[in-house]
């Protein structure tokens, strides 16, 4: 990929992502106490405080700060994104989807919990995302609040994460599955929630609605992005793991941005999205929009 122009600010990512996770993983662990009935409470706490990179809740709050709003306007919206993150995982993980045994290194849960826990635990993780927005966003307008509600909730049902994942199941081992295709499968599965996330941040915190639209725009690119750049890591990976030209995802059945663009197409791509969200927060002031930038070009040069 090209080198991403950032400005020059004083701003230092690292503390940044490390100081926002901690934030969240705290308020996650207070959101989701352990109480009886026990059994559905550890499950719920076993993965939602596996240690995921906690990229969405940390897109949100960004958003927040960038059209003036303070964190706390966006933390509820903040864990209730990764409340639905974590859940979509755990059905997704499921022998009934993907059955896989293992997720951010350690056994899934339903390996751990069983097959009826794991879904009761995602659906209890899915309505405690709508209670807790619901009751615990502080500062913020009825309306606005109301707002984000249904932003998060179409980004999850039947024209959101549900019917990427609908889409995805019905293409597996398909050989027709073309580059539309592909797009909608990340866009919904992917880019749906990064967008929730962000646009719920800018809402809460008091975004304007041209403010409100251009974080829109920056999330979907965003939210291909990862996916464009999660397929090139999947070839380039396991290419250098087994010291061969063609990595293990060239050989799947799986349709990948690098099969259906070539590996070279793949990265311009991934140029062109990152290059038009960045753009996109040329409106905003630049102190602001650092954050953002940087989650940008984090997510676009991440090496895992
Ligand atoms: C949402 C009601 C409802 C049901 C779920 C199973 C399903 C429908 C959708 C699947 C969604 C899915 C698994 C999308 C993939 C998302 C993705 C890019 C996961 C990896 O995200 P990271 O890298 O993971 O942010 P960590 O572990 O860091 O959080």
């Amino acid at each position: 990929l090209e080198p991403l122009r950032i400005p020059k600010t004083s701003f230092k990512f690292d503390t940044y992502m490390t100081e926002k996770a901690k934030l969240v993983n705290d308020a996650l662990e207070q959101a989701v106490p352990l109480q009886e009935p026990l059994k559905i409470h550890e499950a719920m706490r076993y993965s939602l405080l596996a240690g995921g990179k906690r990229v969405r809740p940390i897109l949100c709050l960004s958003s927040c700060e960038l059209v003036g709003g303070t964190e706390g306007c966006a933390m509820a919206m903040a864990l209730a994104v990764e409340m639905v993150h974590t859940m979509s995982l755990i059905h997704d993980d499921l022998p009934c989807m993907d059955n896989d045994d293992l997720r951010r290194g350690k056994p899934t849960n339903h390996k751990v919990y069983g097959d009826d826990t794991a879904v009761l635990a995602g659906d209890a993780l899915l309505s405690l995302a709508f209670e807790h927005l619901a009751t615990q966003t502080i500062g913020v307008g009825p309306q606005r609040v109301v707002h984000a509600i249904s932003e998060l909730a179409s980004a999850v049902g039947s024209l959101g994460l549900v019917a990427g994942q609908i889409v995805d199941l019905a293409s597996e081992g398909k050989q027709n599955v073309d580059l539309n295709k592909l797009e909608y499968i990340h866009i919904h599965k992917t880019a749906k929630l990064l967008e929730a996330a962000v646009v719920g941040g800018a809402l809460l915190g008091g975004g304007k609605p041209d403010e409100v639209e251009r974080v829109r725009q920056y999330a979907r690119c965003i939210g291909l992005l990862f996916q464009v750049v999660d397929d090139i890591l999947d070839v380039t990976k396991s290419s250098a793991e087994l010291g061969k030209t063609a990595g293990k995802d060239l050989l799947s059945d799986k349709a990948t941005y690098p099969k259906l663009m070539g590996l070279e197409g793949a990265k311009e791509f991934a140029g062109e999205l990152v290059a038009k969200a960045v753009n996109e927060l040329a409106y905003f002031d630049t102190g602001r929009a650092a954050p953002l930038y940087h989650l940008a070009h984090y997510i676009a040069y991440r090496q895992n």
